[in-house]
């Protein structure tokens, strides 16, 4: 059975995560099978959004801590550099947008990599642990960079040094997630529909929205100038504007 399952549906990439008995944890192979997948994401034009999730009761308890320890294992900074960096790279520079839908806990890389997708839903018997403080690890898969902005340097900064649980009703009350859930239908619907949507200008705003990170005002109101102008020139915008004023429903192709 493969690490990670994949399927389209609907112009939807659907990928699972699929070692299910050691909480969907990655080893080597599972984390390049999920690199691979986002980059069939990234080229198939079919596929017009990406819905993550795992097969059965968890998330992804992160790294696979037997073969982080294991002598033949790999070492631990290719495990960063080579499974995790491009994993949190590919997620945040994929043209098309990603839902996560959180099934059960999700911890150390795996709550990361879950906060690294553009729409994130959560079970709401889900949870999140920043759960490296408690194996003598710093937070890896851009959790340093990503969670400070989003709930705010303090609570990251406790929730990364105490490694507490955060259950999915909290993770939304403070801003960490979009939505917490009581079946994930509402999530595959949600990159179903996405799917549909002018996923050019999605991609545009996802753009946008990374380098906000680290822009100043100034940087960013050029940098909209300019995406806008691109946005502008698509068929999109064109197909979206003349259905508004024909008063029909649009038909969009992500170009
Ligand atoms: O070198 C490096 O590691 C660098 C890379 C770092 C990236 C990281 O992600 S570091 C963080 C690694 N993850 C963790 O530290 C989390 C470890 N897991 C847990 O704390 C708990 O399993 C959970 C809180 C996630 C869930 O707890 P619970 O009680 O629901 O389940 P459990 O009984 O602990 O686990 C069920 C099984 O999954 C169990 O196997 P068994 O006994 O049934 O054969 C357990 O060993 C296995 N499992 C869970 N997490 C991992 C794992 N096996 C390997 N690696 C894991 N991360």
């Amino acid at each position: 059975m493969s690490d990670i399952l994949s399927r389209i549906e609907d112009n939807v990439l659907i990928i699972t995560l699929n070692r299910a008995d050691k909480l969907n944890s990655f080893v080597r192979p599972m984390a390049f099978a999920l690199q691979e997948a986002l980059d069939e994401a990234n080229y198939n034009p079919e596929i017009r959004a990406v819905y993550l999730t795992g097969e059965g009761r968890a998330f992804c308890a992160g790294q696979d801590l037997a073969e982080a320890i294991s002598k033949e294992g790999p070492e631990l900074e290719n495990i960063v550099k080579e499974h995790y960096n491009p994993i949190i790279e590919k997620l945040r520079n994929l043209k098309k947008p990603v839902v996560c839908g959180v099934n059960g806990v999700a911890a150390g890389a795996g709550a990361n990599i879950a906060l690294a997708c553009d729409v994130v839903f959560a079970l709401n018997k889900a949870s999140f642990i920043q759960a490296f403080s408690k194996i003598g690890l710093i937070p890896d898969s851009g959790g340093t960079f990503t969670l400070p902005r989003l709930i705010g340097f303090q609570r990251a900064s406790a929730l990364m040094m105490l490694g507490d649980k955060i259950s999915a009703d909290e993770a939304q009350q403070i801003g960490m997630i979009y939505k917490s859930v009581e079946g994930l239908d509402e999530a595959l619907n949600t990159a179903k529909k996405l799917a549909k949507m002018p996923t050019k200008g999605l991609w545009l705003t996802k753009k946008a929205l990374n380098e906000s990170m680290t822009n100043t005002l100034t940087d960013q109101l050029n940098l909209e100038e300019k995406l806008q102008t691109e946005a502008g020139k698509s068929f999109d915008y064109n197909e979206g504007v003349n259905a508004f004023l024909d008063k029909r429903k649009p038909i969009f192709k992500g170009e």
